[in-house]
């Protein structure tokens, strides 16, 4: 790699855009990162997984085990270096993102990040910072934002809907977010940063407007709530344009992984997410019954949305560019969420900080 003088001090050049596959770095290869490099190695095109790192030596050598001339490197950073990584994919958890995003970009590599891009609304302004600088420099953008939900055709579909003008203006959006069960250190203030989050990325990619103000409500709890926590939740967004949404998120159901959205409009409305699949009609002792099945979490329900969005990721890598969500996205969802956890510990309408784009 090459370097350039600037007023900063002595930068790395980019990286060279590879003309062959692409050469991906999967860091954290925990349930989702394994689920990648498996993606990545069986059904995407035009890449090939050279190097994984985990904190855990053993899953990381048995998850390179599955992929021919996949090493691993221990060292995530060592790993963004490797001179055989054109790309990387970041699945560790979020307390390390920062630093790790941060290391793609002085190193002139795209990333996807899985959400959350960083901890906070602050650091991730400074990532969307420190992008804009090396973009100004080599025009090229790097980091993209693991919110799949954008890929999922039934979402794309909804989001066509929309831009055609076949729903008039949308008003208001009903959305309900369901987990079958979350482990039992999940606390409410997570299911706003890490269940919700999804919801705010889905209301500024639907409604292409940033959300000004939340307010969280609590029902009555589950007896299945993990002990202390409230759930289910109610949380209200408004946008800048006076659009509302609200989310009912709900994590310990004992049914399924549950995504839908309706979008209201003054000429109509549409929903997604049922997920009926296959309707079956049997017989059973209480009379006929027509029955479908439930996906069971987040990898059944939003499979093809990650097919779908680890390819154009690649082919835009290849082509020297980013195809989705960017540094700008996770740092608006991380202020809505700062914004949705203060509205959550005081029950007040809370506005949110984003600075000016
Ligand atoms: C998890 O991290 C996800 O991203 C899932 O999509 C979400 O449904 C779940 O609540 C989160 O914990």
């Amino acid at each position: 790699m090459t370097t350039t003088e600037t007023a900063s001090g002595v930068l790395p050049a980019m990286a060279e855009v590879p003309a062959a596959e692409l050469r991906v770095a999967v860091l954290g290869v925990g349930m989702m990162g394994a689920d990648h490099v498996a993606r990545l190695y069986s059904r995407i095109s035009g890449a090939r997984v050279t190097v994984v790192s985990d904190a855990f030596a053993e899953k990381a050598e048995q998850v390179a085990a599955t992929v021919p001339g996949c090493r691993v490197v221990a060292d995530p950073l060592a790993a963004i270096a490797d001179p055989e990584v054109d790309a990387v994919l970041i699945a560790t958890p979020g307390q390390f993102h920062e630093e790790q995003v941060l290391a793609c970009i002085e190193q002139g590599k795209p990333v996807l990040c899985e959400k959350p891009l960083t901890m906070d609304a602050a650091s991730s302004l400074a990532l969307v910072k420190a992008e804009d600088e090396c973009s100004a420099r080599t025009g090229r953008r790097l980091v993209q934002v693991g919110f799949m939900r954008r890929f999922d055709p039934e979402y794309a579909e909804l989001k066509a809907l929309i831009g055609s003008g076949g729903l008039g203006e949308p008003l208001v959006v009903h959305c309900a977010h369901r987990n079958a069960a979350v482990p039992p250190h999940f606390t409410s203030e997570m299911m706003i940063s890490d269940s919700v989050v999804h919801e705010v990325d889905v209301a500024r990619f639907l409604l292409d407007e940033e959300i000004a103000a939340v307010t969280v409500l609590r029902p009555r709890a589950t007896r299945h709530a993990v002990a202390g926590q409230s759930d289910p939740l109610l949380v209200l967004f408004e946008t800048t344009g006076g659009r509302m949404i609200d989310v009912e998120c709900f994590v310990s159901t004992g049914v399924g992984y549950e995504v839908r959205t309706e979008v209201v409009g003054e000429d109509g409305s549409a929903m997604i997410g049922l997920d009926l699949g296959l309707v079956r009609q049997s017989g059973s002792s209480s009379g006929a019954i027509r029955s479908t099945s439930v996906a069971p979490d987040f990898r059944q329900r939003f499979g093809r949305a990650y097919d779908i969005e680890l390819q154009r990721w690649v082919d835009a890598a290849r082509r020297g560019e980013i195809d989705g969500p960017g540094a700008w996205d996770g740092y608006a969802a991380q202020a809505v969420c700062a914004a949705g956890v203060e509205a959550l510990r005081s029950g007040q309408r809370t506005e949110v900080r984003l600075e000016s784009r």
